[in-house]
């Protein structure tokens, strides 16, 4: 039996020919699957989805931002007769939609669960819905088939799963509702014996969603990592910082930065979200006590509270400024499925698309205090800020432990979005630029004054899709 397991790409990302992390679920899919089935995997984001190849299954995995092009894939592979298995977190939340465009689905993890699917496929009695009742155990659990990766597809190489959840539960938040309230870890030995078949052991991404959510746990598996001299990163909560003993040994053993969820600068905007572990009069001493140990921080911060007003912008670029963060992203709150921000955003009215393909990227919904123009404008403006060069300089200077490294970050970040608002700015006044492009047909003009925008035709852009390949390759973590 073959069995084809499909990433779709996210739209925005389709034309992107290196991919920043492997679809590690995927892999996981196929770990538990009954070892005679013969498996391959496409991530779509670094590769072309062959809908012709031969196969007797298609598993898809599907995430809100992905569930427009899963499900087109998923029509298109039924269209020819080939039976479709969607999972993962958006067919989680929304199964009566997903099951729309599938076979079968099925809700939660596959541990436990995908074998029996695959026998009942293989006997003819597919059920059109697989849900266990039970969070699967996380003792003895295979390694990913890492080896289904396309080669050097990857900026990122080798990622890891050591916990499950979260023990916190904001209102926003997708990873209460598909885990629950439980924080699952895994025994740290068999943390340690994955590490082990990795080939080269330079760099790892933690993918977990809080790596210090039990705090004796990490203290285990940080020790344990000790003999490894590894360089790791990982998304963490800010009560690392309320213990020094984890914080040392996060550093002794090669935490070079954390991903950490800040979300707010306005204290009435973390009690709407319930996200009770941050308390903004303790942020300043949070970031000073985690740099140092020296270790680096990609702050996340979300714009589009309903307690937000026009400041919060300038005050957040500024503080996010002030406190040196290494990096940092501006993201617009997104009312997912599923999620108590979701129902209520819904509820009221307020959700503008459902076109799932905005979701995460885009702002879907009408702020409270302003006007969508208004916010979007705020928001791009504030990548803009944080990333122009006075901004990376007056960061970092020459003076960080992994200078090069966040240099090159920032500047990827820099050339991604410029890229990214410069081409949704191209979409919307591409009928002004139509006299240019006619012009440019006969080399009258550069292209790059293509790239003009119409509004502020004193900026001329230095980056092209070009750039971004340059600095995507040079952002070698390892
Ligand atoms: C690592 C990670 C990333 C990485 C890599 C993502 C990737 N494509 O693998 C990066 C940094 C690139 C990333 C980007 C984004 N991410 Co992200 N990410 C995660 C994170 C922290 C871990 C995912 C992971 O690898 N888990 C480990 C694997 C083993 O577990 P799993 O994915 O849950 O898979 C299991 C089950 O879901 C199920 N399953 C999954 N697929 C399938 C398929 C089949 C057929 C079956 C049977 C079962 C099955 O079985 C698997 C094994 O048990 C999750 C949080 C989370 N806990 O899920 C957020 C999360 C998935 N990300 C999220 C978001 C919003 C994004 C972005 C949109 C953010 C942004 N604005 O840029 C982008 C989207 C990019 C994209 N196309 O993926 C949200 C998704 C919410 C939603 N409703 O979809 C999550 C849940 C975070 C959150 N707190 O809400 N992300
Ligand atoms: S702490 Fe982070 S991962 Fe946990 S529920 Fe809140 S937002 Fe989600």
């Amino acid at each position: 039996m073959k069995l084809e397991l499909i990433a779709p790409a996210t739209m925005s990302n389709s034309r992107r020919r290196k991919g920043l992390i492997p679809p590690l679920a995927l892999a996981m899919v196929a770990a538990v699957t009954p070892p005679e089935v013969e498996i391959s995997l496409t991530d779509e984001n670094v590769n072309t989805i062959d809908f012709h190849k031969e196969t007797d299954l298609v598993g898809i995995t599907v995430l809100t931002v992905t569930a427009k092009r899963a499900y087109e894939i998923a029509d298109t592979f039924r269209a020819r007769v080939v039976p479709v298995i969607l999972g993962g977190i958006h067919t989680s939340v929304l199964p009566e939609e997903a099951s729309q465009h599938a076979d079968a689905i099925v809700i939660g993890e596959a541990e436990g669960i995908w074998p029996q699917v695959i026998e009942d496929f293989k006997a003819n009695r597919l059920q059109r819905v697989y849900q266990q009742h039970e969070r699967p155990s996380l003792i003895g659990l295979p390694f990913p088939r890492r080896d289904l990766f396309a080669e050097d597809a990857y900026y990122v190489k080798h990622t890891l799963s050591a916990t499950r959840g979260c023990p916190y539960s904001c209102s926003l938040c997708t990873v209460p509702s598909f885990f629950g309230h439980s924080y699952r870890f895994r025994p740290v030995e068999e943390v340690v014996k994955e590490i082990e078949t990795f080939k080269e052991r330079k760099f790892i991404a933690f993918v977990d969603d809080n790596i210090v959510g039990n705090p004796k746990y990490a203290k285990e598996l940080f020790r344990a990592l000790i003999p490894y001299k590894i360089k790791w990163v990982a998304q963490a909560s800010v009560t690392i910082a309320r213990d020094d003993e984890l914080l040392k040994l996060a550093a002794a053993t090669g935490c070079i930065s954390l991903f950490i969820g800040f979300e707010s600068i306005s204290p009435a905007s973390l009690l709407a979200m319930g996200k009770k572990i941050n308390v903004v009069d303790e942020y300043e001493k949070v970031i000073r006590k985690i740099h140092s140990y020296g270790i680096a921080i990609h702050g996340f911060f979300i714009f589009g509270f309903d307690e937000d007003n026009e400041d919060i912008f300038k005050r957040t670029v500024h503080f996010a400024q002030k406190m040196r963060l290494e990096s940092a992203q501006f993201d617009f709150l997104t009312p997912y499925p599923g999620t108590a921000f979701g129902k209520y955003m819904d509820d009221t009215g307020r959700i503008i698309t459902k076109d799932w393909s905005q979701y995460g990227y885009n702002l879907v919904f009408e702020p409270k205090q302003m006007s969508r123009e208004t916010l979007q404008k705020a928001h791009d403006q504030s990548w803009y800020e944080f990333y122009s060069i006075p901004s990376i300089w007056r960061r970092l200077g020459l003076a960080h432990r992994h200078l090069w490294m966040f240099w090159k970050a920032n500047l990827y970040y820099r050339a991604h979005w410029r890229t990214k608002l410069r081409s949704d700015k191209d979409r919307e006044s591409s009928n002004l630029l139509s006299p240019l492009i006619s012009l440019d047909s006969k080399n009258l003009i550069p292209e790059a004054c293509l790239r003009l925008s119409p509004t502020k035709k004193e900026r001329l852009e230095p980056f092209s899709d070009c750039t971004i390949d340059v600095m995507c390759n040079a952002l070698h973590l390892t």
